[in-house]
């Protein structure tokens, strides 16, 4: 994707990042422009759905998270996965069915495990889950916690109140990152959900957070303190405002093209760019090459 000169805001934020955070965002925007090519392709079966927009996300909690955290991954999971443990080349065995798949290719896109994380396709099953490895948290391991990510969409869900409930009452370690995007497959936000997430955490006596900025480092330190009190078992929600770039899937975006304008030039990607131009370019090199690479050596593998 070639960056459009966008203006950025006068109150744009500094954009200060390492360049392991940057690369790691490049890799997963990447990756899944990858993904997309090798379906158009004929080389992926299944179906997939590409965080392309949401990359800072997961990148931004990842800064805040714990090697023994838990984390909980949903139907758009891949960059929460590639934020965790770096593994382009396990996570694309996995969609392709080859070998090396980290799930011996029977997870494929949408199913992931691997130790102190899993990834679930059912809409909102993570929660109840979620509170109950943080109620086991608090009783042996106390300090770490489990984080999970849904939707906007996925709280139309009951079991996501079941578990605010309880993680409220009973003071669990649990964070909730909603990525707000906007829409729900095909409906938008304003036609599924009535109130807000606000509100709605509110209702439970739960923390909550907003941020509608890219700017990983200075969410880091919005969330910080916050992410600090769930371990001592205060839990929160955090919503983050954030573009869906990309299809629900693959081929089936419904949105107008003036809806999809506007998730474009609220991308991170050519603001970072435009930040810092030259340190942007050659980290986004690399990161194509890298997924190049390993996109070569994948599908050249036999079946997992
Ligand atoms: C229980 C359940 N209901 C319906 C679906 C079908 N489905 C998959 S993704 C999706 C929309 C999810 O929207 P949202 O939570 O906002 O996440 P987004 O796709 O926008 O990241 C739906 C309805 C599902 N996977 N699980
Ligand atoms: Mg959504």
């Amino acid at each position: 994707m070639t960056a459009p000169a966008v203006a950025l805001p006068e109150h744009a934020p500094p954009l200060e990042l390492s360049d392991e955070d940057l690369s790691l965002m490049l890799t997963i925007r990447a990756f899944e422009l990858k993904l997309l090519e090798l379906f158009e392709r004929g080389m992926l079966n299944g179906t997939t759905h590409t965080c392309l927009g949401q990359e800072y996300i997961p990148v931004a909690m990842e800064g805040l998270l714990a090697p023994g955290d838990h984390v909980f991954s949903n139907h758009r999971g891949h960059g929460h996965y590639l934020a965790r443990y770096r593994d382009p080349e396990g996570l694309l065995a996995e969609i392709m069915g080859r070998e090396g798949a980290v799930c011996g290719g029977v997870g494929g896109s949408q199913h992931i495990r691997r130790e102190r994380y899993v990834s679930t396709g059912v809409q909102g099953e993570s929660l109840p889950v979620a509170c109950g490895v943080a109620l086991h948290l608090k009783r042996v391991e106390p300090g770490s916690l489990a984080c999970v990510y849904v939707g906007d969409g996925t709280f139309g869900e009951g079991a996501v109140y079941e578990a605010l409930n309880l993680a409220s009452l009973w003071g669990l370690p649990l964070v909730v990152v909603v990525e707000n995007n906007g829409i729900a497959q095909s409906t938008p936000t304003g036609r599924h959900l009535a109130g807000g997430i606000a509100g709605r955490a509110a209702a439970f006596g739960v923390e909550y957070r907003f941020t509608d900025s890219v700017d990983v480092a200075g969410i880091r330190r919005l969330l910080g303190p916050a992410v600090e009190a769930v371990r001592g078992g205060v839990p929160l929600v955090v919503e983050f405002a954030t573009q869906r770039l990309g299809p629900h899937s693959k081929g089936d975006d419904t949105r107008s093209e003036a809806a999809v304008a506007q998730a474009r030039a609220a991308d991170w990607y050519p603001r970072y760019a435009q930040a810092q131009p030259v340190r942007f370019e050659q980290l986004d090199l690399e990161a194509r090459a890298l997924v190049e690479a390993v996109a070569v050596d994948v599908a050249g593998r036999g079946l997992s």
